[in-house]
């Protein structure tokens, strides 16, 4: 299939860039954090969402060299608005499975070291879909990357199989509720119902609770009653290339 080679030419050829989009938080209403969320700028295509393409990179191997792109990527452009003189929250990159081998600890150092970025600046969110691989080595890998300063967000939370006794396992700092389970705010039982164990079941492993796709000041006010930290979503700002994410951070605060 052409798609599959032209992915993998995609980063040597300039063709991805990575849009992002604020959290932000409850309390203060400002800006805490930023999800980078990949895009490819294909020539005749137009810009394809990941959603299209993560798929096929996933299936064919072109992901660790996706995956490496976005993380050195994030990187650059966290040093380029530090030395603007941008203050930047942290920067939360996107890692499927295949990328969480026991070689990340080191290429993260590597790329931290390279655009000397403090490992608190990058966040790193995974899927419930990985916890139930090999749990003993993931956990382990997870302990390293924690141990170097870098955090952990378990994204999509509520959509996989993770219980609160198996979560309590891995050292996961950030639970983002996935945008399923808030579209039904406040209207929706079942969606209330998850959504609340999600906030409750947070509190008590102490973990920051961030929730998805936030349309509308209805939902927000229910979050906030639950108790959520942070929100991310078209109510605030959909995902943008950075420039404007910079304007976004300049201007709102
Ligand atoms: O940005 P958008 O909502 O179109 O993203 C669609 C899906 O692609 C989401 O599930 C998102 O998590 C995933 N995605 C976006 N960027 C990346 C990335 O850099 N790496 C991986 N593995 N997935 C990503
Ligand atoms: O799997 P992940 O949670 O990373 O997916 C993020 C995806 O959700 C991105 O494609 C992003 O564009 C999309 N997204 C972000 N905010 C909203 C929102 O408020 N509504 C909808 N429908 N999608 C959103
Ligand atoms: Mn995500
Ligand atoms: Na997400």
């Amino acid at each position: 299939l052409r798609i599959e080679s032209e992915l993998r030419d995609a980063p040597g050829n300039g063709e991805l860039l990575l849009y992002y989009q604020p959290k932000v938080s409850l309390r203060s209403g400002r800006i805490v954090g930023a999800e980078a969320l990949l895009r490819w700028r294909h020539p005749v295509r137009g810009l394809v969402s990941p959603g299209v393409f993560i798929p096929v990179a996933e299936e064919t191997g072109s992901i660790m060299a996706l995956g490496n792109w976005v993380i050195e990527e994030a990187c650059r452009q966290i040093a380029r608005w530090r030395d603007a003189g941008v203050a930047m929250p942290p920067v939360a990159v996107n890692l499927s499975a295949r990328q969480f081998d026991r070689g990340l600890p080191q290429r993260m150092a590597a790329v931290l070291e390279r655009h000397q970025v403090h490992p608190g600046q990058i966040m790193l969110e995974i899927t419930e879909s990985l916890l139930v691989r090999g749990a003993d080595t993931v956990i382990a890998i997870m302990n390293e990357l924690v141990a170097m300063g870098l955090a952990l967000a378990l994204d999509d939370f509520g959509t996989g199989y993770s219980s609160l006794a198996y979560l309590k396992k891995f050292p996961i700092s950030t639970l983002k509720i996935d945008r399923a389970f808030v579209v039904g705010l406040p209207h929706e039982e079942n969606d209330c119902a998850i959504a609340r164990a999600i906030v409750t079941m947070a509190q008590q492993l102490r973990q920051e609770i961030v929730a998805e796709g936030v349309e509308t000041m209805e939902q927000m006010t229910f979050l906030r009653e639950l108790g959520c930290d942070q929100l991310q979503g078209y109510l605030f700002s959909q995902p943008v290339p950075a420039a404007d994410f910079e304007r976004m951070l300049r201007g709102g605060q």
